[in-house]
């Protein structure tokens, strides 16, 4: 049976049990009931952020070589090859949550790359230019678990330094407290079973390609010039 038809045979079946009232609005209804269970793909698919600022907005600590390369090639590949996972394995995850949750189930691939779509997104946003310092409620918090902002910051760059290869270091908030951790490759806190659990508050890509072409081996300058900007206002909205 064609589409058309099957619309139409729907369509009259629910027109009788509808009955005569509403026969007009009940139809338009019906068509759009078909055409969204039966023919829509119900997977959600990865997709990638405008970059929030110029390529070269971060200067000097960030060049702007290296934000095009990062967004433009290392990024775009990820959504991809992603997606690419999705159709291939068939996943029928209903959004991103749902994805990580199931990360189990999936392929290496999958895992790697939706990883890799999910924290450059989230890591995007975390920047801007001249991020200033974190303010009220943020900071109070911080101070309340680290002991300031100093040891914080000095915490959380020995999560990103101690991370051996390629990963992220993060601040998150689990079950009401704020945690520092890191993981490897593109692994993220919402994907479960790992060291580190929770809602993600603030990310540092340590792979080499975030900082290799302005600091080669110096991960440790890359990371005490990436204070300068972090979008902490960002940070703020997600505790
Ligand atoms: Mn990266």
């Amino acid at each position: 049976m064609g589409r058309q038809a099957l619309i139409h045979q729907m369509t009259m079946k629910r027109r009788e049990f509808v009955g005569n009232t509403a026969r007009t609005a009940a139809g338009i209804a019906a068509a759009t009931l078909v055409s969204e269970s039966a023919f829509a793909t119900p997977a959600f698919r990865f997709s990638q952020i405008s970059l929030p600022y110029a390529y070269g907005a971060l200067e000097p600590y960030i060049d702007a070589t290296t934000m095009d390369i990062h967004f433009n090639r290392h990024h775009t590949a990820y959504i991809k090859n992603a997606n690419d996972a999705l159709d291939a394995e068939k996943i029928s995850a209903a959004d991103e949550t749902e994805f990580f949750t199931n990360i189990g189930k999936y392929s290496a691939k999958a895992r790697n790359n939706g990883g890799g779509v999910w924290n450059h997104n989230f890591f995007w946003q975390v920047m801007k230019p001249a991020g200033g310092a974190p303010q009220g409620k943020l900071v109070d918090a911080l101070a309340g678990t680290f002991g300031s902002l100093e040891k914080f910051k000095e915490l959380f760059t020995a999560a990103g330094m101690a991370r051996f290869g390629s990963g992220w270091a993060w601040l998150v908030k689990d079950e009401g407290k704020l945690k520092i951790g890191s993981t490897a490759n593109q692994d993220n806190p919402l994907m479960p079973g790992l060291d580190i659990k929770g809602t993600p508050l603030l990310a540092l890509d340590v792979w080499e390609h975030a900082y290799y072409l302005k600091y080669q081996n110096k991960r440790v300058d890359y990371i005490s010039a990436w204070w300068n900007v972090v979008n902490w206002d960002h940070v703020a909205k997600n505790l």
